[in-house]
């Protein structure tokens, strides 16, 4: 099996700092956040940003000050800012990382419910994101929450409407309204992925920790962070995004994988930079 590369979401657009007081906003909080996940094992920071109240937002300059300064923290530390951002954000304003030619973006696969609001990514929305990447020469990590996206993306690879081999899928599992974060759901979408693709899993909140062990154990990578879950454990709420990543690298060493540095990541993810 490859070296586990683990992503930490550390912020997130959704939870805040009533759910957890160590949830980032500020620039100084997303640095102390990465550095903590990056120390413990992370070779992956996927980036939402806020403003200091913690309002979600997709500014590009915000975005740039906050890539900057956790580059600088965090040396060779693969980027993934968020082209989903927030729900009810226009594709435009969601669009603006991309101006900042990161090497990685995500790319949300389809529109779904998303607890009470809706998360809409309609074709043309895709389509538009899918050129972007192409131009900017952006890997996309495309999310899927639900097993008809992996659909979409495949045929839309398909036909070149975004970026092709090979593929690097984030199955988000256990959104309310989406697929279920259950072993079965994720086994069934990992047999539909073409040779050559890699995949991550994601379990949100309660399915967290039964898609690290099960990311783990199939051959996978995995994803954790307060974007996803707050909990180290049922009433324990994790003190930072290292934590989460620590307990990552504990079940990893005893499962027998080894964990993939940032080079080793981007060797799996056959990332050019
Ligand atoms: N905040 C969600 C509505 C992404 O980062 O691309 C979308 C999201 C996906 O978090
Ligand atoms: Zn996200």
């Amino acid at each position: 099996m490859e070296k586990l590369i683990i992503t930490a979401a550390i912020c997130g657009a959704e939870v805040t700092k009533e759910h957890n007081s160590a949830v980032p906003y500020t620039v100084d909080e997303m640095v102390r956040e990465a550095k903590s996940a990056f120390e413990a094992g992370a070779a992956v920071i996927h980036v939402h940003v806020r403003e200091d109240d913690g309002t979600p937002t997709q500014d590009r300059e915000r975005f740039r000050v906050v890539l900057d300064s956790i580059k600088e923290a965090c040396p060779g530390v693969i980027l993934i800012p968020s082209t989903g951002g927030a729900t009810g954000m226009t594709p435009e304003e969601r669009l603006q990382p991309t101006e900042l030619f990161p090497e990685m973006a995500t790319l949300d696969c389809g529109t779904c419910n998303f607890g009470d609001d809706i998360f809409v990514n309609d074709m043309p929305t895709m389509r538009a994101f899918g050129k972007r990447m192409m131009e900017n020469n952006i890997k996309p990590e495309y999310e899927c929450f639900e097993i008809g996206h992996l659909d979409t993306v495949l045929n839309m690879a398909k036909k070149g409407l975004v970026p092709g081999d090979p593929m690097q899928i984030n199955f988000v599992l256990g959104v309310n309204g989406c697929t279920p974060a259950t072993v079965g759901h994720l086994d069934y979408m990992v047999k539909l992925l073409p040779p050559g693709a890699t995949w991550t899993v994601t379990g949100v909140g309660r399915g967290a920790w039964p898609m690290v062990a099960a990311g783990i154990v199939m051959g996978g990578n995995v994803r954790v962070g307060f974007e996803d879950n707050i909990y180290l454990e049922r009433g324990h709420k994790a003190a930072s995004n290292g934590e989460l990543v620590e307990k990552v690298v504990t079940l990893a060493k005893l499962l027998g994988r080894e964990i993939a540095n940032p080079d080793e990541a981007r060797a799996i993810l056959s990332l050019k930079k």
